[in-house]
């Protein structure tokens, strides 16, 4: 009899043989995880302070420079990093009240900062080729016009944005508003953000960054910089906002005590109901919040958040270790009901979307075309609904990110059966894993900003070569 984890592992191996790359048929021989497992502590991100505020606008500075952070034991590991924090610093946002960031460029080379999920004008989005080069700086500009929501921030030059943001360039930036601090979720040091990162090292501690087109995947999971971190947490309920910030690999999240997540938020905000789920699946770019209550387990219980979509053989079937200190008051909450979300359902604009690999220019594309910066594939009108219909013929999946808006899930269609996205998937999102073989249709419309954005698979490797796409919203 096989458990519910070696049908999976059994399953993703099965079918995705004939696509395997290279990198991850030279892992499946690893006899065990490249450095000690839960040994590391958890490391919390910083908060970056303000450098001045006034009545509508905080405002920051981020120098993007080399930097050496400690991640594996006894090892300086040379980085590039914003303010020489490896992940950056997090940005806590108000939603409506503005954010400035200006950025200055200490690297040798070009950088473009997304952030991710944001509702900005174009000159703020970190459009690829609106480079800032060494020595230079830019100012970025964050309305905040926008649910509360796990966002990142990450490099998005074009062709080097799997490198630029293996190298380390990634943050969090965490909007809050009203609606969500009136529900009494678990906050202050019980609300953790957990970026999630694989990661190759060499001999030297130094990052083994191998450009490839079909996926760059670490045998090391890092949460926050730390190696498969362990995290001391009190009896009580905690949130986590996971992000999975990892070039090509995706997860599944489970916990080893077999007990459910209570998912609670995605990309764009709170779900409009506390979803009870054993696992939760994220391909990079997505991000996921749960409520987990160590109230139910006695002190001393170490509980993994495991990745039932890892290895054995590597370790990358870990993630981290809760290990659970005595019960201690608890007045936050986890209600069932979290917001209202109001269904978009009719859309006069259809636009279909074919994601498939070039096999003469060993190129991904979509709809047969690498990406071009002096093309524009489509221009959205603004503020009219669309739906997007994408199809993904190739043997890889795809996580299909757009830029500039939110949208909601409308249906997945394989094999000809057609099914409605689940609980997790059914609130705002701005990246959809398109599975190989499915289609998936969303609906979303363009507001506030007309400009050149782009759209694209978010396995960095495929985005580098050559999936991505531009729309003009008129
Ligand atoms: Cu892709």
């Amino acid at each position: 009899m096989l458990t519910r984890r070696q049908f999976l592992q059994l399953g993703a191996a099965g079918g995705a043989a004939l696509v395997l790359p290279l990198e991850r048929a030279v892992q499946a021989f690893a006899s065990g995880p490249s450095t000690p497992q839960f040994a590391a502590a958890f490391k919390r991100l910083p908060v970056l302070r303000p450098t001045s505020t006034d009545a509508t606008t905080d405002y920051y500075n981020l120098a993007l420079s080399p930097a050496n952070a400690v991640i594996l034991p006894g090892k300086n590991t040379p980085v590039w990093a914003y303010n020489g924090l490896f992940p950056g610093p997090t940005i806590k946002a108000k939603a409506n009240r503005r954010v400035v960031v200006t950025q200055t460029n200490k690297l040798a080379t070009n950088a473009s900062t997304h952030l991710h999920g944001a509702h900005v004008a174009p000159s703020s989005d970190g459009h690829p080729t609106d480079v800032f080069g060494p020595g230079q700086s830019k100012v970025y500009t964050y309305p905040n016009d926008q649910l509360a929501s796990t966002l990142w921030y990450h490099d998005h030059t074009a062709h080097a944005t799997s490198r630029n943001v293996y190298m380390g360039l990634a943050g969090a930036y965490l909007i809050r508003d009203a609606v969500e601090a009136a529900l009494g979720l678990p906050g202050g040091a019980y609300d953790i953000t957990c970026i999630i990162q694989d990661r190759t090292f060499n001999a030297d501690g130094s990052l083994s960054f191998v450009d490839s087109a079909n996926a760059v995947l670490g045998n090391t999971v890092l949460v926050n910089g730390k190696p498969w971190p362990f995290l001391a947490v009190s009896g009580r309920k905690y949130r986590f906002r996971f992000v999975n910030g990892s070039n090509s690999r995706e997860y599944e999240l489970a916990l080893s005590s077999n007990k459910s997540l209570n998912q609670i938020a995605s990309d764009g905000g709170l779900l409009a109901q506390t979803f009870v789920t054993p696992s939760i699946r994220l391909s990079p770019g997505e991000r996921a919040e749960v409520v987990i209550d160590f109230a139910q387990y006695p002190a001393g219980t170490k509980i993994v958040l495991e990745n039932l979509k890892g290895t054995a053989t590597d370790g990358t079937d870990s993630i981290m270790r809760f290990d659970v200190g005595s019960p201690v008051s608890d007045t936050s909450k986890l209600p069932t009901t979290l917001r209202s979300i109001t269904k978009m359902t009719t859309a006069a604009v259809t636009r279909t979307f074919a994601l498939s690999f070039d096999s003469t220019r060993r190129l991904w594309v979509i709809n047969g075309k690498p990406f071009d910066p002096n093309r524009i594939d489509v221009k959205p009108k603004l503020d009219a609904p669309e739906i997007w219909k994408i199809t993904n013929s190739s043997g890889m999946a795809h996580p299909f990110h757009i830029h500039l808006s939110m949208f909601q899930i409308l249906d997945r269609t394989k094999s000809g059966v057609v099914s409605k996205p689940g609980p997790g998937e059914s609130g705002w999102k701005d990246t959809v894993r398109i599975d190989p073989g499915e289609t998936v249709r969303f609906i979303t419309k363009f507001t506030g900003f007309k400009g050149r954005y782009v759209y694209h698979c978010h396995n960095l490797a495929h985005e580098d070569h050559d999936m991505m796409a531009q729309m003009e919203v008129v």
